[in-house]
């Protein structure tokens, strides 16, 4: 007879929507994944890449062991040790590193594979105590929550339930159906009701297609589009008095330097006509319950958070922050706000260390002095998700560099270690996690035992430190004490909020929400128009374009390229399933007509710092003088390397966010026809 179970876990990925999942096990074996019924948000459906999460738990890509290097780095062959050499290797190594180079040789690369608070930021204890260099984790939101922190402070989003009753939602720069999907019932209930949703995207992407109006802003052009807006907006006087006079301060401050702001360069730079502006000023003005959904893809260009300042700025020109039905603005929900250095444990350090900017890991392994001798890697796959990717294999290639690789499958990153060890997927272990999408907080037990010897980050840094001799008492926590520390006095938790009931697995719905019109009611009580203490240029303007304004390489490289997410991917997570796949470019019929590309074709883009091949989309999906390539997959070195080989070190305006969707590109070995231009 078999043993049939269900229970309950949460998804870790880095998705705004981390939904409850009941998991279906068989004789100890996860066999099925299914969306939590009474989990709110989640309402009993999971996207398809989680379905066949079992797969991957129990697939030939997993690391089942820990390995040590036999063949070249990036070779991928390893031969298995076991867990006790492992560990005396490598804490050998990073105290001989330690010694002989000092701890800042050391460098902890890690980031969001794993959403779970306690796993997420296992390893920052040990490498503060250490003395390693410090990683500033910059890649996903830091330049959009630089700029919503200079306009909002520390306010938190609007819960997404509150889209449900608008006349009119707007997704600006978030592709809802693939990186939000929870999001849609929102939008089909509010649609039920006569309401309509409005996007603001570069390319038609599936939100689009389904959307009553989509304008296509030219990509890093939404400072200029929404500069129009309000241009627009003040001209008419169509704007929320009451919430201006109330609420905000810098508002006339704003009002001065729109005037001298000109259509012209807002129309260039944005790529909408000033009449169409106009319109959606109109609409916007008309609408009583407007729902604004602000992407993270809209910051990952020079002016990244420029643009979530100035979307800011126009939400509270319209008054959307006073929330309530229908009403609202959503980047990130902000809903939970424990104390981070009870996860992360700064205390330990003795001295102040370098910090490391994370999307200039290409330079910091192959420029940086003093350099880098040992690279630990976790939660992470940089050789796919880092810009300048070919800069990073340069120095992952480094027969010098020691790189330490915990990972669950052979990534492309893995492939690079001389240490490579097995990590535990959500279902093996323990974890805490709040949503930056929705307003609940919950903690998961492990659903089945450790596959193969996998071992959790928490598990792999606590035996590491005691190995290494350390017994500082952040060391000697159970996970169970850690997340429990970490949940006492955390912000936006229910007065009263029972602890133990909350590791058994309660669902909190946190009181930071401000459906009820609080959401400026945190600690800074109000909106900033101005924010000359925290950000340059103080008030919202048109700012610098970086590389697409750069005439020496437009003049080479013509075309704009952006490398949104894929509907079948998470990041580079679940590349193992598309081995070798390159993915698509969606190229306009006019673009493909003048540079001679098919549909269908492989083509090579290439700038000056790599190559990638695609396969072309010819299609008015997009519009001309911009590419679009989805997805992070995992191509093989003949066909160029993955797509990021294309993207810059270059940060974006505001908290040192990277700039993916900035890159001039052309198609390598093909020359435009211009014998049109000659009769
Ligand atoms: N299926 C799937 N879901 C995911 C992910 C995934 O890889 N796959 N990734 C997850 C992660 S880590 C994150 S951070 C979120 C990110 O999800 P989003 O917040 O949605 O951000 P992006 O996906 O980078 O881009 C969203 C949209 O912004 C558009 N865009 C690019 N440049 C501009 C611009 O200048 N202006 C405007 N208005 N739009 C622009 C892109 O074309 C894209 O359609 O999604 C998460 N969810
Ligand atoms: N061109 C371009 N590049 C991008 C983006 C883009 O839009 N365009 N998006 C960027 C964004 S928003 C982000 S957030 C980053 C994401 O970058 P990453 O955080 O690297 O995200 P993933 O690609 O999902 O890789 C996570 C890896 O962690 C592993 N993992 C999962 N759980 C665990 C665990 O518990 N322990 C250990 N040790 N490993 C685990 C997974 O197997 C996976 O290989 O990529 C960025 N890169
Ligand atoms: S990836 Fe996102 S939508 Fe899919 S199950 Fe996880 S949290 Fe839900
Ligand atoms: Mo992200």
């Amino acid at each position: 007879m078999n043993t049939i179970s269900h229970k309950k876990t949460i998804c870790p990925l880095d998705c705004p929507d981390s939904c409850g999942m009941i998991a279906t096990v068989v004789d100890g074996r996860v066999t099925k994944l299914q969306g939590d019924k009474e989990h709110p948000y989640t309402n009993g459906f999971i996207c398809r890449k989680m379905r066949g999460y079992p797969e991957r738990v129990y697939g030939a890509h997993r690391v089942l062991f820990p390995q040590l290097r036999v063949g070249k780095k990036g070779e991928g062959l390893f031969r298995r040790i076991d867990w006790e050499e492992a560990l005396t290797i490598l804490a050998a190594r990073l105290h001989e590193t330690c010694e002989r180079y000092g701890g800042e040789s050391i460098l902890p690369y890690c980031y969001a594979g794993n959403m779970g608070a306690v796993n997420r930021f296992a390893g920052f204890p040990l490498f503060h105590k250490l003395g390693a260099s410090q990683l500033d984790q910059t890649i996903c939101s830091a330049t959009a929550g630089a700029g919503w922190a200079s306009q909002c402070g520390d306010t938190s989003g609007c819960p997404p339930e509150n889209a449900a009753d608008a006349e009119l939602i707007v997704a600006w720069g978030i592709n809802i159906k693939v990186t939000n999907v929870h999001f849609w019932q929102y939008v089909a209930a509010a649609r039920k009701k006569g309401g309509r949703l409005v996007v603001i995207d570069p390319y038609r992407n599936e939100t689009a297609k389904a959307a009553d109006i989509h304008f296509s802003v030219l990509p890093g052009g939404d400072s200029g589009l929404a500069l129009g807006i309000m241009k627009a907006l003040l001209a008419r006087e169509l704007y929320d008095r009451d919430f201006i006079a109330e609420k905000t301060e810098g508002f006339k401050r704003l009002a001065a330097s729109l005037a001298g702001e000109n259509w012209h360069d807002l129309v260039r730079e944005s790529g909408i006509s000033r009449e169409k502006m106009e319109d959606l000023a109109t609409l916007l003005a008309s609408s009583r319950r407007t729902f604004f959904r602000i992407g993270i893809g809209l910051s990952r260009h020079s002016r990244g958070g420029m643009a979530v300042r100035t979307i800011t700025s126009l939400a509270a020109c319209l008054g959307l922050f006073a929330g309530g039905p229908g009403r609202g603005i959503l980047l990130s929900a902000g809903a939970f706000r424990g104390e981070k250095a009870k996860l992360t444990w700064p205390s330990l350090s003795q001295k102040e260390t370098r910090t490391v900017n994370m999307i200039h890991l290409g330079h910091a392994l192959t420029r940086l002095e003093p350099p880098v001798k040992a690279l630990f890697v976790y939660n992470t796959n940089p050789l796919s998700v880092n810009p300048d990717a070919s800069t990073v294999r340069r120095g992952l290639l480094r027969e010098d560099l020691f790189t330490v690789v915990h990972e669950q499958v052979l990534t492309p990153t893995a492939r690079y270690a001389d240490l490579l060890l097995p990590a535990t997927t959500f279902l093996e272990n323990r974890d805490i996690y709040t949503a930056y999408g929705h307003f609940y907080l919950g903690v998961s037990a492990p659903v089945i035992e450790p596959v193969g010897e996998a071992r959790s980050n928490f598990e792999l840094f606590q035996g590491l430190a005691r190995e290494m001799g350390f017994t500082d008492p952040p060391f000697m926590q159970s996970c169970e004490e850690r997340i429990t520390d970490y949940l006492e006095n955390m912000e936006g938790l229910p007065e009263g909020s029972d602890i133990q009931e909350i590791m058994d697995g309660k669902l909190v719905h946190s009181t930071n929400s401000c459906s009820d019109g609080r959401v400026l009611e945190t600690r800074k009580r109000r909106f900033h128009f101005a924010a000359e203490a925290v950000a340059a240029p103080p008030v919202s303007c048109l700012t610098t374009a970086g590389e697409y304004a750069d005439p020496d390489l437009l003049s080479r490289f013509p075309f704009r390229l952006i490398i949104p997410p894929h509907a079948d991917l998470l990041n580079s997570t679940f590349g193992e399933r598309y081995p070798g796949r390159l993915g698509e470019v969606l190229v306009h019929p006019d673009d493909a007509a003048t540079w001679g590309v098919e549909d269908g074709e492989k083509v090579l883009l290439q700038n000056h710092r790599g190559t990638s091949s695609r396969i072309a989309r010819v299609t008015t999906e997009t519009r001309p003088g911009v590419l679009v390539a989805e997805g992070l997959f995992w191509p093989t070195g003949e066909q160029g390397g993955g797509i990021n080989e294309l993207t810059s070190q270059k940060p974006s305006d505001m908290g040192g966010g990277a700039t993916f969707h900035e890159s001039l590109v052309t198609f390598a070995g093909k020359a435009p026809d211009v014998s049109s231009l000659f009769g």
